[in-house]
């Protein structure tokens, strides 16, 4: 048994047998809509229904396990994640948390306890990035966030993102149902994915705020042209327009690098044409994803993205043919009263703790719009996430999720129906 009540080995162990569900040429994968993906939410259910919860896919396509509460509450507590993975990620980004849910649940039934409130674990359907433009679907589900327009988006082959939630078990004609208005708290445990933890010696993050995420779809048009005959000067070469206007945006935030609010971007995505060794390129596609903590910054710098493009574009002698919001979301205020039940366990379980702001975006964000949201992070090996080095150890993992499970109980037992909490 680890400490404060939880089984860090059965943990432990849940989490490698979900995370061994992974694409086998680019471990670790597990991406949204994919048969990888079917397969871990299968071997979430059997768990979940192994510990006695009923489990359920809402109309935006959310995994939901259900444990009824001891006593008849109208609201209910919240514990989720998302078991989808970026392509090549980690074993943690996600199903830490949602195994944290599970271990919560089997933490009671071992000590044949029950909380007051009905219990939920959930497994986010589409945290990440995906076919479709659009991270945190079945947050924005849970929060009113999802809009027909999102439904008629579509993949390469042409599918719409309402196919692809009926595929997964979802009513995306009912997507509304899914809203929630019944949510008395909502945790998520998270891996930190930076070094800020480690590097202080700290056991536990507890989150103040999460960064709103803008993604932009950035186009540069030039002329395809013979690599051997087209002279430097008459070349309208689009892949120079877009390492131009990358150079720029890093030396610009750079300058604001210690200053508030803290904003931060990033091309990470780029795709040229026709991408032949033997041909000048004609159009170049990129991603920019741009974050801060603060929404008029997030307005600020996408028109100064749009600004740095335009340049780029004119001092290459191509255009910027694009430069569109792919998807957007603010950032959002964790709910103190949470923040202090964690801070509170973690001091009760004699851990090493400090608040800190998340420069991910998790669907804790979307929660927060409808329900009281706090997140709880563990500490992230030489702060690597998003890759297949990502790793946290079994007691620093065992340690969140202990102070995770005493912060639900506080409030469970703390909430009053009187003052409309519970
Ligand atoms: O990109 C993010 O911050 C998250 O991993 N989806
Ligand atoms: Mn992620
Ligand atoms: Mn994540």
């Amino acid at each position: 048994m680890g400490g404060g009540g939880i089984d860090e080995s059965r943990c432990w162990g849940w989490l490698m047998q979900l995370a061994e569900l992974t694409d086998p040429e680019q471990p670790w994968t597990r991406r949204a809509f994919s048969e990888r993906h079917a397969q871990g939410r299968q071997w979430l259910a059997g768990r979940m229904r192994e510990l006695g919860l009923l489990t359920s896919i809402d109309a935006a396509g959310n995994l939901i396990g259900r444990l009824p509460g001891s006593e008849p509450l109208p609201r209910t507590i919240m514990i989720g994640s998302h078991s989808d993975t970026v392509a090549g990620g980690g074993r943690f980004d996600g199903i830490a948390g949602v195994i944290a849910g599970l271990e919560v649940a089997a933490a009671l039934q071992d000590g044949a306890a029950r909380l007051r409130h009905t219990l939920e674990i959930v497994d986010f359907l589409a945290e990440e990035p995906n076919e479709f433009g659009l991270s945190c679907i079945g947050s924005r589900g849970m929060s009113g966030a999802l809009d027909e327009d999102m439904l008629k988006r579509t993949n390469a082959a042409g599918v719409s993102l309402r196919e692809g939630l009926t595929a997964v078990g979802a009513s995306p004609a009912q997507h509304k149902a899914a809203v929630r208005g019944d949510i008395a708290a909502f945790f998520e445990l998270h891996i930190e994915q930076g070094p800020v933890l480690e590097q202080e010696r700290r056991d536990v993050g507890i989150v103040t705020h999460i960064v709103g995420i803008r993604r932009l779809a950035v186009t540069f048009a030039g002329q395809a042209a013979h690599a051997g005959t087209t002279p430097l000067g008459l070349r309208q070469d689009a892949l120079l327009a877009a390492a131009r206007f990358a150079i720029d945006l890093r030396q610009q935030l750079e300058e604001v690098r210690e200053s508030q609010p803290f904003v931060i971007a990033t091309v990470g995505e780029i795709h040229i044409a026709p991408n032949a060794p033997n041909v000048v390129p004609g159009e170049a596609k990129l991603t920019v994803d741009l974050r801060s903590d603060d929404s008029a910054a997030l307005g600020a710098w996408t028109d100064r993205i749009r600004a740095l493009a335009q340049d780029a574009a004119a001092a290459n002698k191509v255009r910027m043919s694009e430069c569109r919001v792919l998807s957007a979301s603010e950032p959002a205020t964790c709910a103190p009263a949470l923040a202090a039940q964690l801070r509170a366990a973690a001091r009760e379980l004699g851990l090493e703790q400090r608040d800190i702001v998340s420069g991910a975006g998790h669907d804790a964000a979307f929660l927060a719009r409808v329900a009281p949201a706090a997140m709880i992070f563990v500490p992230s090996r030489d702060g690597l996430s998003h890759c297949a080095q990502e790793w946290t150890a079994p007691a620093a993992l065992g340690k969140g999720v202990a102070a995770l499970f005493s912060a639900v109980r506080r409030f469970d037992a703390q909430s009053d129906p009187a003052s409309g909490e519970a």
